[in-house]
């Protein structure tokens, strides 16, 4: 099986520390990290204090309000105190035991000798730690993620609203007393990144590996305010007909219809106060997401080689009964293991991962985005988002005909589509045939509809 990881070219672990107050983004960030880097294949995992404090004190109910965060609180101290000491445990286990390549400890680690202590373990165990502290100072930033304690944070859930902010600040105000931030001459020998006001001033301090540099530029680049990603498939196209895949076919008559319609979907999408919004919309390099976009009336627009479909190769042109009848070894080998799977002369689903990175990190700092692409293309973008294993991700049906509308939140992706109400071919393919289409009306165990898998998740 052919594996491509970035640790396998230099062999490193890191401990990604992220030190900060509460309220400044550090599980966001540590989440999101993971996302990436999982998506990358890169295995990784984020342990965080904060659940394990909750496993050991809530018998006592120890942890009822903010004194248990005051440093004269020793029955509080003891306990944090063992939940990182656990996290720390259960990390480099993880490390040891399952080949860990990035372990995020989500802590605040607020003072130096708490900092000073993982280093040494990190050491003791050949794991590159690298600091990532949160900094703000942005009153409003501040004020806006302690609004969303209440819903992100399980220490409140059954507390009311009033309640959870002014015991959050309170709590806050603790960890300030003791907190030390990071310090470009006194830990001028640690690695470390520090982001201020969420990016618009990043201090970097001793990068050393490329799996860190990795991890900085992607940090880099995330941006928080609120925009909307769009996807689509391009319209039904002549080869959705006759069922051949690949090749640069036009839009068939209905696919057409779909381009004229797109405009009228993606405004219903907006709603009504967002009509003036402007969109950048990005298509790939092919006929059929051009022409699928060419009634939007957006003027900036983007062709992208990285979105083009997957390059089917030697069986570029054909259906699948032919690839079945003339590659029979091939078309099963596909569909065992389907993210794996490179086409004689193409791709795989792991090759579009690869040269979907730079798309995914443009995303990221970008705004409102409508993105007409491909379906393998679709497939791949949409598990990044919503967090998709690659076991699942090839075989989601992705419905043409459909627009689809991601909205990152702070800790999910919330997702809505659109239907256009022209009909099109299914273009789904299950395992263990070459006939497309849904047979149980995509309910099967291995394809996650869209179309069901409704709103949220
Ligand atoms: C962070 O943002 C706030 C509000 O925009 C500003 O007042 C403050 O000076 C910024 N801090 C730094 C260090 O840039
Ligand atoms: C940084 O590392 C150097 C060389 O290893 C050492 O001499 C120095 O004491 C360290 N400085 C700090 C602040 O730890
Ligand atoms: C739809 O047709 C395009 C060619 O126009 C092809 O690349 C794509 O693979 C087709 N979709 C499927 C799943 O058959
Ligand atoms: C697509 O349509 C154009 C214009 O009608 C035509 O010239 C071209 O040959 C068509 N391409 C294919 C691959 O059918
Ligand atoms: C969107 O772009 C158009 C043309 O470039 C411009 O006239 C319009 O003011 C823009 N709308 C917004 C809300 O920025
Ligand atoms: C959550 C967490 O890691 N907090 C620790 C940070 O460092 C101080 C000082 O060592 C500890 O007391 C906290 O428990």
């Amino acid at each position: 099986m052919p594996v491509y990881s970035i640790s396998h070219v230099e062999n490193v672990r890191v401990c990604v520390v992220m030190v900060g107050l509460p309220a400044r983004g550090k599980s966001l960030i540590a989440q999101k990290i993971v996302r990436y880097l999982s998506w990358l294949s890169i295995k990784s995992k984020c342990f965080n204090v904060g659940t394990y404090r909750r496993k050991l004190a809530s018998p006592t109910g120890a942890d009822a309000d903010a004194t248990f965060f005051s440093p004269q609180n020793k029955e509080g101290v003891k306990y944090r105190e063992e939940a990182v000491q656990s996290a720390i445990k259960d990390m480099m286990g993880w490390f040891l035991d399952e080949n860990g390549v990035v372990g995020i400890l989500d802590a605040t680690n607020t003072t130096r000798d708490r900092r000073d202590q993982v280093l040494r373990i990190c050491r003791e165990n050949y794991i590159e730690p690298l600091f990532l502290e949160s900094w703000c100072d942005d009153g409003e930033l501040i004020r806006q993620n302690i609004l969303d304690v209440k819903t992100t944070s399980p220490d409140y859930i059954d507390k009311d609203s009033e309640f959870a902010l002014s015991d959050f600040t309170k709590r806050i105000e603790y960890y300030k007393d003791i907190y030390q931030t990071l310090d470009a001459s006194v830990d001028k020998n640690l690695s470390f990144i520090k982001l201020i006001n969420v990016s618009s001033h990043v201090i970097l301090n001793r990068i050393e590996s490329y799996l860190e540099s990795r991890i900085v530029y992607y940090v880099m680049n995330l941006h928080i305010k609120p925009r909307s990603i769009w996807l689509s498939r391009h319209g039904e196209s002549e080869y959705n007909l006759t069922g051949q895949i690949g090749g640069d076919a036009n839009l068939s008559e209905r696919g057409w219809k779909y381009a004229k319609k797109l405009p009228e979907l993606v405004l219903k999408s907006l709603g009504p106060e967002n009509q003036h919004t402007n969109l950048t919309v990005w298509t790939s390099t092919l006929q059929r997401t051009q022409q699928t976009s060419s009634f939007l009336p957006y003027k900036k627009k983007l062709s992208w080689k990285a979105l083009d479909e997957l390059d089917a190769g030697d069986c570029d042109g054909m259906t699948y009964e032919e690839i079945e009848q003339q590659f029979p070894e091939d078309f099963k080998a596909r569909d065992d293991n389907k993210y794996e799977y490179r086409y004689r002369g193409g791709e795989s689903y792991r090759d579009i991962v690869i040269r979907l990175e730079p798309i995914i990190m443009e995303l990221e700092r970008q705004e409102n985005i409508l993105i007409i692409t491909h379906q393998a293309v679709l497939r791949c973008i949409y598990a990044y988002f919503m967090n998709v294993p690659q076991e699942e991700s090839p075989w989601m049906s992705i419905p043409l005909h459909t627009l689809i509308k991601l909205e990152p939140r702070a800790y999910s992706t919330l997702v809505s589509r659109i239907k256009a109400d022209i009909p099109a071919v299914s273009t789904y393919k299950e395992k263990g045939t070459s006939q497309l289409g849904e047979s149980d009306g995509g309910n099967s165990v291995r394809s996650r509809d869209l179309l069901k898998g409704d709103q949220t998740k």
